[in-house]
């Protein structure tokens, strides 16, 4: 029997983003309905630079980040073009890590930083 999630699906399964009817963990302080974890969350931000070409960028973000769409790829890329930086997602440290590293890899440049 094939497996029902794959490893980058499984990894894409963002605790922020979760739909309403998943129940918060009771978090005394948290005051947010939709956070199910403890865990602090990241951003991560993509900059621009002056030499990778706008279509690798998309293509990379769409790579990098399980369900990017390509008008969300787009969206971003030109933000990063414009502004300098766009965040690229909100999600768990080491998550976080992970499409930094990613990005990276690809010849971006993308940091984290607590959201
Ligand atoms: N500034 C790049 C160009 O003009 C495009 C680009 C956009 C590069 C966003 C990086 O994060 C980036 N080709």
């Amino acid at each position: 029997m094939d497996a029902i999630l794959s490893p980058n699906e499984i990894e894409g399964l963002n605790p922020w983003v979760v739909g309403s009817t998943v129940k918060p963990a009771p978090a005394p302080k948290e005051t947010t309905k939709h956070r199910v974890t403890q865990e602090r969350p990241y951003k991560v931000i993509l900059h621009n630079d002056d030499f990778t070409p706008m279509e690798h960028v998309v293509e990379v973000l769409r790579k990098v980040i399980p369900r990017m769409s390509v008008r969300r790829a787009v969206d971003i890329m030109l933000e990063a073009h414009t502004k300098g930086k766009a965040v690229v997602t909100k999600c768990h440290k080491e998550l976080a890590e992970l499409y930094q590293e990613g990005l990276n890899n690809e010849g971006l440049i993308s940091t984290i930083e607590p959201d």
